[in-house]
């Protein structure tokens, strides 16, 4: 295996930036894109880190999403947000809510925001995290493209739709989980891919619906199963009623980019679900969730969700992000080449 090279944040998120504003995204959206990919990085979020580049400017390149959107948030209720991500990238438009969604879960103890005709193509957590170290529970819902077959069903039909939580914990890092509905997310299949990997058994099928360890064979005409069959299936379709359907945006299998060929990030929508859990609360929430914790430490359970990208996190700050020499080459080169 290749030594990794080390770049730190600062370098990393420069670097991204300049590529993105030089594929015709406007300096701020740039920024937010270029943070959000290094933090993943950084958090060995190898599916949804610099891996992203190539399909972002796909869909910058082709006129599928519009770098330079500017959303439009809506007040819509006292404890509804909906923002129009205007063809734009949804993490600029969750931004854009960010202080109203706040402060509307600070006064009535919940609110919702619900983002559309917005494209997500990163992990989950770096948008919920942050609501938790501000003292909020968050659960976050996102649909995808079409690439995961309904259980017992024979066509590709839910996105591999994620879902976040994130639990404050006062001290110490929150407590988080992101995860795709799907048994492998699309881009752990198509790293499996590139690598010449076989999948394990029981992740995906081929175009004809036949269980397949082959990658391409997934990636082209097959698809992926939910996780834990019927269950992960009603998860999926939760995240497109919850996502899609309340916040107005397409369903998975109604992502449409075959004008755009080259495109890769799905216009979809996502919603978020903020909970100040010190309203009203009987018993002090925080307590029990340590309590909680330490149950699960103490019935052998040692990793959290989350252990493994924290660690990650403090290694990456001493040490600087690490990447394959290939790819940090390939993104010094988008970013000095011409535009
Ligand atoms: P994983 O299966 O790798 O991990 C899912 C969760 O389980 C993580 O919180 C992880 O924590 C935790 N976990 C993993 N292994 C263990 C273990 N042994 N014990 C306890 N906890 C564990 O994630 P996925 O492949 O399902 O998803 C990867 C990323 O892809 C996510 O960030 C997701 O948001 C993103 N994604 C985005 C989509 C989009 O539409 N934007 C679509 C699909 C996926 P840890 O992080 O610490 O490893
Ligand atoms: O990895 O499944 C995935 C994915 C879909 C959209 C963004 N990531």
């Amino acid at each position: 295996m290749t030594e990794p090279v080390r770049v730190s944040y600062g370098e990393l998120t420069k670097l991204l930036a300049t590529i993105f504003r030089k594929h015709g995204c406007s300096e701020h959206v740039a920024a937010i894109l270029a943070e959000n990919m290094a933090l993943a990085q950084g958090d060995g979020a190898h599916s949804h880190g610099v891996f992203r580049v190539a399909g972002n400017l796909g869909s910058l390149d082709t006129g599928w999403v519009d770098g330079t959107a500017v959303p439009i948030v809506e007040d819509v209720a006292p404890g509804f947000v909906r923002v129009d991500g205007n063809n734009g990238f949804a993490q600029p438009a969750l931004l854009a809510a960010r202080d109203l969604f706040v402060a509307k879960a600070r006064t009535n103890g919940i609110a919702l925001l619900a983002v559309r005709n917005s494209h997500h193509f990163g992990a989950l957590w770096p948008d919920i995290e942050p609501f938790a170290r501000d003292g909020l529970i968050a659960l976050m819902m996102v649909n995808s493209m079409a690439n995961v077959v309904p259980h017992g069903g024979n066509k590709r039909l839910y996105g591999t739709n994620p879902l976040g939580f994130a639990v404050p914990r006062p001290g110490t890092d929150p407590l988080v989980f992101d995860q795709a509905s799907s048994t492998w997310s699309n881009g752990d299949v198509q790293i499996a891919r590139r690598e010449g990997r076989a999948l394990p058994v029981g992740v995906g099928v081929d175009r004809n619906g036949q269980p397949t360890t082959d990658a391409n064979a997934v990636l082209e005409g097959g698809a992926l199963l939910p996780f834990g069959g019927h269950k992960g299936s009603a998860i999926a379709m939760m995240m497109e009623v919850m996502a899609a359907g309340l916040g107005g945006g397409d369903f998975s299998f109604e992502v449409d980019w075959s004008r755009h060929p080259g495109a890769a990030t799905p216009r979809t929508a996502q919603t978020i679900i903020l909970i100040d859990p010190g309203r009203g609360a009987p018993r002090d929430f925080s307590a029990r969730i340590e309590t909680l914790i330490a149950a699960i430490h103490d019935a052998g359970q040692d990793r959290l969700p989350g252990d493994r990208r924290y660690a990650n996190r403090r290694d990456a700050h001493r040490d600087g992000i690490p990447l394959d020499p290939a790819v940090a080459a390939r993104l010094r080169d988008l970013a000095a080449a011409e535009a």
